[in-house]
This record gives structure tokens, sequence and C-alpha cells, in this order.
């Protein structure tokens, strides 16, 4: 039964919370399966990490025909995007082009947090408290909340007493600020960092990075979408979304399947210049395959990206501390940049290495690094999230026998696929620990999450089952897996990245993301499906207890799942997937 708090009472099927790319399709899909559905998002419009990322230079780095909803050919075919990589300003249009299409804003109650949610073990169902006081009986809990939804900004000292302004790049307001003849402080050289930095130089009067760990980068290489170029992918757009559904990273290209030891230094150098010329992850994926696998390989194309940058900066000092050394190229999230290493050659850009002169404290008119004091009129942090659990941690999550989220996750990221966790029944976290969005292109990988999801909830709803859990023994299972697998990548050889928390200071136990491919990951979700999700903890309507009904997967079965599909498996897949029917 609905709890009652200041005279509201819900009742519900399923609450999903956030209106990016997953929540919106959510809601649309389980509307399609006939639950009824209450939306939450503390925002107050759609669009998820676009709404909040305003800061000047925003923009995806993936293409923009890949970065966008696949389940409507309508939609697909007629949505017409202006540039090759869209500013966010153009995604956000496009989230809400596709709420009113759908309708979708109906469902959602805006600029409403949800505080807490508590499982009644005996109902089964969930009990959701939102920051307007309303309480919702729900069975299914399903988070769609963005892995990268929860800014970072560093506890500095004196914070309060800067007599300037100061903005997080993912909390940036509605009015655009005029940087014309200011003094401006960017800290952080992550992908907000280095986009913000390009275009602020381009009118601040002195503009200093603060770096603490020098980036590499690739060029962008954006461009006007050529209506031709535009208009033949349309056109060949079942091929390309069947390709981009069944790929390694989301993106239509099949990752290069020729390795890059043993070939003559020449044809290397060739077949890397030819791909920066390019530009985009087709550099890092596309040209080849062991750069992600194989040390020896990413130092060569990591001391080519090396030399591009010492072609661009002019000042030896700047250049010596702008150059990264030490870790893979790849190892962290790479940013795509437009001129960001040419700003360096403005005498009024300066870079400071906060490894050498730390931030000692913010001041009224700046901040000490090291021995200097710099004076400011703006500071702006792009200093990142607390990723993937942060946005659920700061929920009051109350699961099986009184167990808190908060303490699942004190020691980092913990779940079975991406959306389930011990101990927190019918509560299914899109794109959660052990998912394999957060190495991935997200729209793809968000509508395969919703699939999954929704497809899950209605097989539960149809086969009389009122409760899914996943166990420890699967997770703990799965997550060994998923932590080998990442040891065969350059992702654990990051000296800080927000994968897996080392850039907040903790260091995730274990990897939180399934490296070997997107693709292999929905084989494997596909997989668990068609056998009735019998490797999570199933509870029949009308029985006493739960019962042992589950089998857990080792990763001998996860890897033998992987293998290569048939010409025949994959067309039956394609053609049972939602997409344009
Ligand atoms: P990132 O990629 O996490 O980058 C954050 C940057 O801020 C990075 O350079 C960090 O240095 C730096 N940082 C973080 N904390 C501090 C402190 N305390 N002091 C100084 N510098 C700090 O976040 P972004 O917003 O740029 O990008 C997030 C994702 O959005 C990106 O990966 C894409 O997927 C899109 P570090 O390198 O950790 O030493």
């Amino acid at each position: 039964m609905g709890s009652v708090a200041n005279g509201i009472i819900t009742e519900t099927d399923v609450v999903v919370i956030g209106a990016g790319f997953s929540g919106l399709y959510m809601v649309h899909s389980l509307r399609k399966f006939g639950f009824n559905v209450r939306a939450f998002e503390k925002a107050p419009d759609v669009g998820g990490t676009w709404y909040w990322n305003r800061y000047p230079g925003a923009r995806c780095d993936s293409e923009s025909l890949t970065y966008c909803y696949t389940f409507d050919e309508q939609l697909f075919q007629d949505w017409v995007w202006s540039e090759r990589y869209p500013a966010g300003p153009e995604v956000l249009k496009y989230l809400r082009h596709v709420a009113d299409r759908f309708d979708l804003r109906q469902h959602f109650q805006f600029e409403t947090a949800v505080q807490s949610a508590t499982y009644d073990e005996v109902a089964r169902r969930w009990t959701i408290t939102a920051s307007t006081g309303e309480v919702v009986s729900t069975q299914f809990f399903i988070s769609a909340v963005g892995n990268l939804s929860v800014p970072a900004t560093p506890a500095v000292k004196g914070i309060e007493s800067f007599q300037g302004q100061w903005l997080h790049t993912g909390r940036w307001p509605l009015q655009p600020i005029d940087f014309t003849g200011k003094r401006v402080a960017v800290i952080g050289t992550g992908s907000s960092g280095v986009q913000v930095t390009q275009e602020i130089a381009k009118t601040a009067a002195h503009l200093t990075v603060f770096q603490r760990t020098p980036t590499f980068t690739i060029p962008l290489r954006n461009m006007p979408l050529d209506p031709d170029y535009q208009r033949l992918w349309k056109s060949n757009a079942r091929e390309l979304i069947k390709k981009t559904r069944y790929s390694d990273g989301g993106l239509p290209f099949f990752a290069s399947s020729t390795p890059l030891k043993g070939q003559d230094p020449e044809v290397v150098e060739q077949g890397l210049e030819a791909a920066w010329g390019v530009g985009g992850f087709k550099f890092l994926f596309g040209t080849f395959c062991d750069v992600g696998s194989d040390h020896e390989s990413n130092a060569i194309v990591a001391d080519f990206a090396r030399r591009k940058i010492a072609s661009i900066v002019k000042d030896a000092e700047k250049l010596r501390v702008l150059t990264p050394t030490g870790y893979p190229l790849g190892a962290k999230r790479i940013p795509l940049d437009t001129g960001y290493f040419q700003v360096y050659n403005q005498d009024n850009v300066h870079i400071v290495d906060l490894k050498e002169n730390p931030i000692k404290e913010m001041t009224s008119g700046g901040l000490i690094a090291g021995e200097t004091e710099h004076a400011f009129d703006l500071v702006i942090f792009a200093t990142g999230f607390d990723a993937i659990t942060g946005p659920l941690m700061q929920m009051d999550i109350t699961g099986r026998g009184g167990q808190k989220l908060k303490d699942t996750w004190a020691d980092g990221p913990y779940g079975y696929l991406g959306v389930g966790v011990p101990g927190f029944p019918n509560l299914l976290t899109l794109g959660g620990p052990g998912g394999v969005g957060v190495i991935s292109n997200v729209p793809p990988t968000a509508e395969q999450a919703v699939e999954f999801a929704a497809e899950c909830v209605a097989y539960l709803r149809d086969h009389n089952i009122d409760e899914i859990e996943a166990t420890t023994e699967a997770a703990d299972l799965w997550c060994e897996h998923v932590h080998a697998e990442a040891f065969k990548t350059m992702y654990p050889y990051a000296p800080s990245s927000w994968h897996d928390g080392s850039n907040l200071g903790k260091k995730a136990r274990p990897f939180p993301a399934y490296t070997p491919g997107f693709s292999k990951f929905r084989r494997i979700c596909d997989n668990i499906a068609a056998e009735g999700y019998t490797s999570f903890k199933l509870h029949h309507k009308g029985e006493a207890g739960s019962k042992a009904n589950y089998k857990a997967h080792d990763p001998e079965w996860y890897t033998k799942v992987v293998q290569a599909p048939s010409s025949a498996e994959l067309a039956s897949w394609l053609e049972k997937s939602p997409m344009w029917t």
C-alpha cells in the first residue's frame, strides 16, 4: 500500500529517476509494455548531463549521427544534425524534441530529487520519498541517474573568502558569462577542462590552467555536417545501426584487427598520421588492435601523440609541463580537442603544474599555488565528478535487512551486469557498476540497458514473479571476471581516473566497467534474458519465502557466450530488437 506524506499518496508499478538519455527511453519503453510509471528529475527540464554541462565549448565527443537514439526509425530520419560533433545545446534541443515527440514529460516531476528509498521485504515494494514530501510506493525502482551527474569540487581552503565568481563546469549557470577582459583560472584538464580552456582563451584577458596530470588529446576535427553525407548515412541507417548495436564501443565502425606489433615502423607512422588527420576515437580504436592491450604498442602510439604536442607548443617550459608521460595513452578517458595545445602559444595563457605547485588556498583576490599568489576574477573548477556510484549514494537507499547502499559501495562500486546490487531487490541501476556504459558511446549502451531492464520487468510481471535480486555469488563472480578482463587493457594503469574513483583519491575494487566491449556485453545480457533471468534470485508470487533457485555463472560461461555469433544468430537478434518496429 502507498504511504502518506503531506497528504499525497501515490502507487505505481515503476519509479524512474533521471531525464537524460536513459531515463527518457526507460519511461517510453515501460509505457509501451503497459506499466504505470512515475519519474523524478532534479533539473527543471529534460537533458541530464546536457542540462547541467552548459559551459562554453561543451561538445559531444561522439559523432552526432551516432550520438542519438536508434529505437525509432522516423525519429532517426527526421532529426537533422548541424555538425559532425554536436555542441551541448544541440544535444539538449534533441532530447527536448524526443520528450515532446513521445509525450514523455507528463510522467516526470521536475525539480524534484529522490531523497530516500526503502525496501519493504514483506510487500516486496519500494517506498520512495521525494524532496517535495511526496511518498510513492512502487514495485520496481529504476535509476537512470547517469554516471557523471555529481560534480566534484575540491575542498579548497578559503574558497568562501574569494570575492570573484567560482563555478563548476558540471553546474554551469543558465545565463552566459562574458569572459572579455577577465582574469580566469581553469582547474582540471579532462574533457571539460580542455573544451572550456579552448573557448575561454578566445576572449579572456588572462587564462591560467592548473593541471594535475598532463593529458593526451586527439584532434576532434569538427565541421558542419555535409547534407549529402547525412543523407547517405540515413539511407544506410539500418545497416549502420546494426553495426553500432553489435560494435565494441557503441560506434558503427568495427575496431581494427591489425596489430601494431610486428609492423614496419613506416607503415605504423603512415597509419597513425592518416588516422590523426581523420580525428576522433578512430585514432584510438580504428588504427591498430593492440593499442589498448599491448604496452609496447601503446608506447609507440603515445610517443606519436607526444610528438604532435611538441610540434605545436613553442615554449619549452610550457611544453615540459604539458607533456604526458608515465602512463599509457587511453588509460584515462582521452579528450578530443580543437586547438587545445595551440592556445598555450598565446602570451596570455599559462599552465601551472599542480604537482610542483599545489593549491594551498583561495584568497579574496584569487588563489595561492606553490609560493605564488594569482589574481582572478573567475575560477572554474573542471574537476570532474563523483562518478558512477556518486548519484545514488546521495540518496538514502535502504535494502534488505536495513542494508544501506552507501555501505555496500563504501569500498567502491559493486554490482551485477550494471543493473543489480545484492541486497537491493527490485532495484535496477542502469549503467551501474559492472556495466559497459562508462567506456562506450552512451546512447547505444543506454538503449541496451533500458531494453534489458524493460524486457526484464515485463517478463517478471508476465511470469507472476514479484521480486528479482542479484545474488552475492553472481555479483562476486561477475566482478571477478570484469576485474580480470580490465587488467588486459590500459584502464587500470591510469594515474587517476573517474572510471575507478581514483580521481577522488579512492580506488575502486574491482574495476567498475566491463572492458571486452559492448557487443560482448550485449550477448551476455541477451543470454541471461533468454534463460529467464535465472542467474538472479527470483521470487514467485504466493510462495512462502525466497528460494535459492538461481544459477550463478562463472567466468568460463561468460567467456563462452561472448564468442562471435553466427550470422543466423545475429540476424535473429537484430530482428528481435525493438528497433524500428
Ligand atoms: P575528468 O575527466 O574527471 O577530469 C577532471 C580533471 O580535473 C582532471 O584533469 C583531474 O586531474 C582534475 N582534478 C580533479 N580533482 C582535482 C583536484 N582536487 N585538484 C586539481 N585537479 C583536479 O572530468 P571532466 O568533466 O573533464 O570529464 C568527464 C567526462 O565527461 C569525460 O571523461 C567524458 O566522458 C565526458 P587528474 O587528471 O585526475 O589528475
